[in-house]
């Protein structure tokens, strides 16, 4: 018997629903393998920590997840708290604090979800985005002066270093390496910012040399919008900054279907600290406590963590359960049905159960 220990962070709005749903069916999938023992630690962190102690999570929070094997992560967001507190005093705290810095994020179309692309069906559309997770966008540098005067000034630096790139390329041409097209494209705006994206391009093309198996191309992200929907065949392993793979994603999310049903890894590659998975959606408040949340893409990140923890064979039992669900067209309003999550949940584990 195999045993990991997992912290569970649901977090806000439909991250507990979703989370639940996810610690469900991973529940059924171990009992029903016998080979496997998932023991899950609850965090109650979030908005309403927030509003009670002014932290998103303790100061210790990091210490007190450094124990775990993997991080389960619902969303972050509230109505009534500002974003950029609920972000960087969670989420990004924990990706920064354990140098998650590989976010990676599997793009494909399942079967039975249908894309609003014309013509592009399960199988057409199968990508890998690599997110840089740790810097660039994101560095948190910046500040704001003369606060309230017309003469106001507001900075976000873009900080990106040559270790934080090369390590973000590197991955990205590995990962590349391990898929059966071995096709990158790397993504970046250094047209316009002829600084740090104009480093990504240098060490972009020095790296490529570790790979010649690879083959690679470099897009700019206004067009790499285009070509992800013109045509989406064309792609594979995407790589791309902390805020241009953000972005990317949401519409990679909406081409396959939803966001409801995307998921990601925050890696720590080096395996240094556990590694942070959850969907890429946020907390939906709009749909809080109706029960209608979309609970795939927290099963497949489930797919990732196992995949993380050494499981394959347990990844891929899951991946078949996600899939044969869609394939029966149990599906949430987000993808046209009119399944519950409950509903969901259930499908997925009768087809883990077989
Ligand atoms: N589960 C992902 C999540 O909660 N995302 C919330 C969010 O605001 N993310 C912004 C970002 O990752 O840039």
């Amino acid at each position: 018997m195999r045993e990991y220990s997992i912290a569970a962070i649901p977090a806000d709005g439909i991250g507990p629903e979703v989370i639940d749903a996810g610690i469900t069916v991973l529940e059924v999938l171990a009992e029903q393998r016998g080979d496997l023992k998932l023991e899950f630690s609850h965090f109650d962190w979030g908005s309403d920590y927030y509003k009670r102690n002014g932290v998103m999570m303790p100061a210790d929070g990091l210490e007190r997840l450094r124990k775990f094997d993997a991080i389960y992560f619902g969303a972050v967001g509230a109505v009534d708290v500002p974003d950029h507190v609920t972000l960087w005093g969670l989420r990004l705290q924990i990706c920064q604090g354990f140098d998650q810095y590989a976010n990676v994020r599997p793009t494909k179309i399942l079967p039975g979800i249908a894309s609003p692309l014309r013509d592009v069906r399960a199988g057409d559309l199968d990508w890998v985005i690599v997110r840089e997770n740790s810097e660039g966008e994101y560095s948190g540098a910046g500040g704001r002066v003369h606060r309230g005067l017309p003469e106001e000034v507001g900075m976000d630096v873009s900080v990106f270093t040559r270790v934080g790139v090369e390590r973000i390329i590197r991955y990205a041409f590995r990962l590349a390496q391990s898929r059966p097209r071995k096709l990158l494209t790397v993504v970046t705006k250094s047209n316009a910012q002829r600084h740090g994206m104009v480093m990504w391009d240098e060490i972009a093309e020095k790296i490529s040399h570790e790979f010649p198996d690879v083959t690679w191309d470099k897009m700019l992200v206004d067009a790499m919008t285009v070509r992800m929907v013109l045509k989406p065949q064309s792609l594979d392993t995407i790589v791309a900054t902390n805020l241009h793979a953000d972005v990317l994603s949401d519409l990679a999310g909406a081409l396959t279907g939803s966001l409801g049903v995307a998921p990601t890894a925050n890696i720590d590659p080096e395996r240094r600290f556990p590694s942070m998975f959850e969907p890429i959606h946020g907390s939906a408040f709009d749909i809080t406590g109706k029960g209608i949340a979309n609970p795939i893409a927290t099963f497949w990140t489930a797919v990732q963590m196992l995949s993380h923890l050494g499981e394959h064979e347990a990844a891929d039992q899951l991946m078949r359960a996600i899939e044969r669900a869609g394939e029966a067209g149990i599906l949430t309003p987000d993808l046209g049905g009119k399944a519950t999550t409950r509903q969901v949940t259930e499908a997925v584990s009768d087809a883990i159960r077989g």
